[in-house]
């Protein structure tokens, strides 16, 4: 095995271009090859390719994470998840993640597809775009991906050999255990919050003893509710759209997990966009607009996500759970269905405490998001955050009160007005 070796924009075609796949992506002659690193998230470095016969993205994770520097070292090993969890979502959903070319486990090197003219679905909805595709295809990726990697689907010694093989991802749910669950809620170290507008606010949520329960009771989930493969990571961030196409990448935080994880930090992602809109309302754009889409967008996640989930219940039922031998094989129609849509209910509150905690880590933990980030104006930016950290208390400590989906779009709309 190689000593692993971080590329560089000068060395990545002496090292990739002897490849053979990639020479068919890109171009034969690698001395011809375009090189530019463009990653910008917390922990890999990420290179465009290109020449003359097209491109490819080449991926690498490094021995640390990259936000805070060598001082966090971070296992190399989260590479491999992350080829795992594409090839099994590719199956799953066919289409809506990049396509792999090749993956070198030693030097945690993945090349894959160059999505163009993709661009980051966080982006977007801070520009105000409208992708009117996005709500259809994350709700079918998200029922597809996780009713297929569960037991309600799979064949059991498959999901247990899955189970533990991503198993040891030990690091990266570390990440998540500590900076989703527990950081944002006493004086961690690694946090920080921007805007000092927010100290009273955020003293009262460190003391507030029913949030800091429902956290716990969630991260009890996250760690011991192996029930699917997650993506790990869904946020806006992890999207990559154009106005026909969505694609879904980086799922390197890939755990089992509860079904409902991904669900809910996808849709808090949505709350939160809709909460800075009005910090990016200085450019001109229409954001009325953009206000009724996002919470249209999280209406059609859900019931998109609702509609495939049963579909593939009564369709794809072939695991070990809830078996056609107990209901319909004995002319029990209503036994799957009661059962369906007992699970739907518990998936539902435990998407809105997972999507309340959330809110909460991107505005008080160390990872931010750029939604509040590039609003320049403090004040601004404080009042969008504040109605944020309200609202994620609210989905977490009421969220066996919240009946629908439409009581959440009224409180938010409420908080908007605030
Ligand atoms: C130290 S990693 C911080 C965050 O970046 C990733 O994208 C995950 O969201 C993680 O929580
Ligand atoms: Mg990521």
């Amino acid at each position: 095995t190689q000593v692993f070796a971080a590329l560089s924009v000068e060395t990545l075609p002496g090292r990739l271009g002897g490849n053979a796949i990639l020479k068919e992506k890109i171009g034969e002659d690698s001395a011809r090859w375009e090189v530019r690193e463009v990653g910008d998230g917390n922990l890999n470095l990420v290179f465009i390719v290109t020449g003359e016969s097209g491109a490819a993205i080449v991926k690498q994770a490094l021995p640390y994470v990259r936000l805070v520097g060598e001082s966090w070292p971070l296992p190399l090993k989260r590479s491999y998840f992350e080829y795992h969890a594409l090839a099994r979502q590719s199956q799953r959903d066919p289409g809506m993640v990049p396509e792999i070319y090749c993956f070198d486990a030693a030097q945690a090197i993945i090349a894959m597809e160059f999505l163009t003219p993709h661009v980051i679905l966080r982006r977007a909805l801070i520009d105000g775009r409208i992708l009117p595709k996005i709500g259809q295809d994350l709700g079918l990726f998200c029922a597809r991906t996780l009713f297929r990697g569960s037991d309600l689907s799979m064949i059991t010694r498959d999901k247990k050999a899955d189970m533990a093989l991503f198993a040891d991802n030990i690091e990266l749910c570390d990440i998540t255990e500590n900076l989703v669950f527990s950081d944002p809620y006493f004086e961690a170290t690694l946090n920080r919050h921007t805007s000092p507008q927010l100290d009273p606010l955020v003293a009262e949520l460190r003391g507030d003893r029913d949030l800091k329960v429902e956290a716990q009771r969630l991260k009890h989930l996250f760690s011991a509710k192996a029930e699917t493969l997650c993506h790990g990571d869904l946020h806006t961030g992890s999207v990559m759209v154009t106005e026909e196409e969505t694609r879904v990448i980086d799922p390197e935080f890939a755990f089992y997990g509860p079904i409902s994880f991904d669900v809910g930090m996808l849709l808090a992602n949505f709350w939160m966009s809709y909460l800075a809109q009005s910090g990016h309302e200085s450019d001109g754009s229409k954001r009325d607009e953009m206000r009724v889409y996002l919470l249209d967008t999280v209406e059609t996640i859900w019931e998109t996500f609702r509609a495939e989930f049963a579909n593939l219940w009564r369709n794809e039922r072939k695991g070990i759970l809830y078996q056609a031998s107990l209901f319909e094989d004995q002319g029990d129609m209503l036994g799957a269905e009661q059962a369906l849509n007992i699970v739907l209910d518990e998936i539902y509150r435990e998407m809105l405490g997972f999507a309340g905690i959330e809110m909460h880590r991107r505005i008080l933990g160390l990872a931010h998001n750029a939604d509040f980030e590039t609003i320049a104006d403090p004040d601004r930016r404080a009042a969008c955050e504040k109605k944020a950290l309200k609202l994620g208390r609210h989905l977490a400590v009421n969220r066996h009160r919240i009946h629908s989906l439409k009581d959440v779009r009224a409180t938010a709309e409420l908080l908007e007005k605030e």
